[in-house]
């Protein structure tokens, strides 16, 4: 650290007295935790007990940011998304609304894991590599999900941004997916929409009542969803917007905040569980109901037949539903855009294939996590990306937004073309491109379905989804297990792809990929095959092989015999 080279200050860092930084780090934030944190795939992310000294820290880092990105406006998100409810967490939000960039990630794991007595020195490494502006404009949009220890937590940034004299907002309880709208609207000066609770919910509202109509049942399209909000704030908001509507749209809104959040609900709960989450009322079979997280960035839809079977449509569901839909349009509308669908390789074979072979839709397949989906969806004039946990939304490139308002606005075209120009641009609106949000993607489901006239049965038989089976795997190290290919080849240990190769060999449709996960100390296994039976055997062997060539610890995985629903974790 050069601290008295002249020649290597940063411009004006005098202007911002940086002792403060330790002075409330001691006497407000102490660092009593001793072992390391990381910024992963979502941010920190760990029990709220634990997290004061790192929200202090985050604050000053957005701030840092901030005064680097000439003054925009950066995200700060506190939140466990899904986790239970002793976790909390956060998460950065870059001034396009994209989540923090790459390098980025590892200043903040630095910045989070230094002493109290190093964290001064670790600022001004930052000020000095970047040559930040101390004295230049910042600002930092903070806000919070529901959970009871985020109000302290959310102060804790605010602190830390005003110990570098920066300027911050909170936006107060907030869905992830509305604090991403609230930066981008501030960094357009007001192009993306009104940076405000009331402005996220007119935007929305007026895209949704454009496409919607007045007629509100059509074909065997029924007006009537339960919404089950995971006892989280996407709940709250629901609410809010249906007390704005008319009636529109008729949403049971359960798991409002009886419960704790994402305690036996939610989209994470329903996905992993395949089944219904607690409090769902007692209703006629086929009736649509929909499940978000805790922090309202995913959905999952689902239903029960008469025999109380449960049907699950999830991210790779909404994506082709969306696809369909645009497709249409974009053919009516009589323009050449390039339309694309972003996977993972979770995505389910059965899926990729309808993709492939019935939509005729490019189809890309990208490493977990939001940002990898985002980035490449940003290469197609519409990109459509979900992950099949219910994360995801639509991006449209700058040329597809110009080209779809010149066939609105062209009176002398033909009617079929300007109105589907038309329904295109409030497709647009109703849609959240900052990143995937849960209510808004709700509202573009419930559009398409009641467009199409479809009941849950005719969704769920565009296509068959194949059997498929998700372990978890105890390893000394996961980060022995190493991959390429979005994911789907194993480079480390070696063998172990050789290995996969020569089981999946065996089963008919057989599919599997194993991965060290980015938010828990285990690694996943994935696997999908044309039975049940194949699959379970299948996941079983690949579980077995990773445990003796990957470091298992405790038992050993057994080879199952089917379980319940096939996902014995
Ligand atoms: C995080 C990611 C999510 C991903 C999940 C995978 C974001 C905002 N969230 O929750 O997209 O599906 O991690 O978890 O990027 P895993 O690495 O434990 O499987
Ligand atoms: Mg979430």
């Amino acid at each position: 650290m050069k601290r008295n080279d002249e020649n290597h200050r940063p411009k004006m860092s005098s202007s911002v007295n940086l002792r403060t930084i330790y002075a409330f780090a001691r006497e407000m934030y102490p660092k009593r935790v001793t072992t390391n944190i990381q910024y992963g795939t979502a941010g920190f992310r760990t029990r709220a007990d634990k997290l004061e000294y790192v929200m202090y820290r985050m604050g000053l880092l957005a701030t840092l940011r901030s005064r680097l990105k000439n003054g925009q406006t950066i995200g700060v998100m506190i939140t466990a998304s899904h986790n239970p409810e002793p976790d909390n967490g956060v998460k950065l939000v870059d001034p396009k609304g994209e989540m923090l960039e790459r390098s980025w990630e590892q200043l903040a794991t630095d910045l989070a894991n230094v002493s109290d007595m190093d964290l001064q020195g670790e600022v001004e490494k930052i000020i000095q590599t970047h040559n930040i502006d101390m004295g230049s404009a910042s600002s930092v949009f903070v806000g919070m999900d529901n959970r009871y220890h985020s109000p302290g937590l959310l102060k804790a940034v605010s602190d830390g941004v005003v110990a570098l004299k920066g300027n911050v907002k909170s936006f107060g309880i907030v869905t992830t997916p509305m604090l991403h709208y609230m930066v981008v609207c501030a960094n357009t000066n007001g192009d993306y929409g009104t940076p405000t609770e009331e402005g996220y919910y007119q935007k929305l509202i007026t895209a949704f009542r454009a496409l919607r109509g007045s007629n509100v049942e059509r074909g065997s399209y029924k007006n009537k969803l339960l919404f089950d909000g995971s006892n989280g704030v996407g709940a709250r908001k629901m609410i809010q917007f249906l007390k704005r509507m008319n009636g529109e749209l008729n949403v049971d809104v359960y798991n409002q905040g009886e419960g704790k959040i994402n305690e036996n609900c939610g989209a994470d709960y329903v996905k992993i569980n395949q089944t219904v989450p607690i409090g769902t009322p007692a209703t006629e079979p086929y009736t649509r109901c929909c499940s978000i997280d805790g922090d309202a960035d995913r959905i999952v839809y689902f239903f029960t037949d008469e025999n109380n079977q449960f049907y699950l449509l999830d991210g790779d569901r909404i994506a082709t539903l969306y696809a369909g839909y645009l497709m249409d349009l974009v053919t009516k509308c009589g323009i050449d855009l390039k339309l694309g669908i972003v996977q993972t390789a979770y995505a389910n074979g059965g899926s990729t294939d309808y993709i492939e072979k019935e939509l005729k839709v490019p189809v890309a397949c990208v490493p977990t996590g939001v940002k990898h989906l985002h980035h490449k969806a940003l290469e197609y004039d519409i990109g459509v990306y979900f992950e099949a946990n219910g994360h995801g939304t639509i991006v449209f490139s700058d040329n597809a937004k110009q080209s779809i308002r010149a066939v609105a606005d062209n009176s002398e075209l033909n009617e079929e073309q300007v109105e589907a120009a038309k329904k295109l641009l409030s497709t647009i609106e109703v849609v959240n491109e900052t990143v995937g949000d849960a209510i808004s993607d709700m509202f573009l489901v419930e559009i398409i379905l009641q467009s199409n006239g479809w009941n849950v049965k005719e969704w769920y038989k565009t296509y068959v989804d194949l059997p498929n089976v998700q372990k978890k795997i105890n390893v000394t190290d996961r980060n022995v297990i190493t991959t390429t290919d979005a994911e789907r080849k194993v480079v480390t240990p070696e063998q172990l792809q050789d290995g996969i190769d020569e089981l999946v060999a065996k089963y008919p449709r057989g599919r599997s990929f194993v991965r060290p996960s980015g938010t828990e100390d285990i690694v996943r296994v994935y696997a999908e095959a044309a039975s049940k039976e194949d699959v379970d055997h299948l996941a079983g062997e690949v579980s077995q092989l990773v445990y003796r060539l990957a470091g298992g610890i405790g038992p050993e995985p057994q080879l199952v015999n089917n379980t319940a629903n096939g996902l014995a974790n």
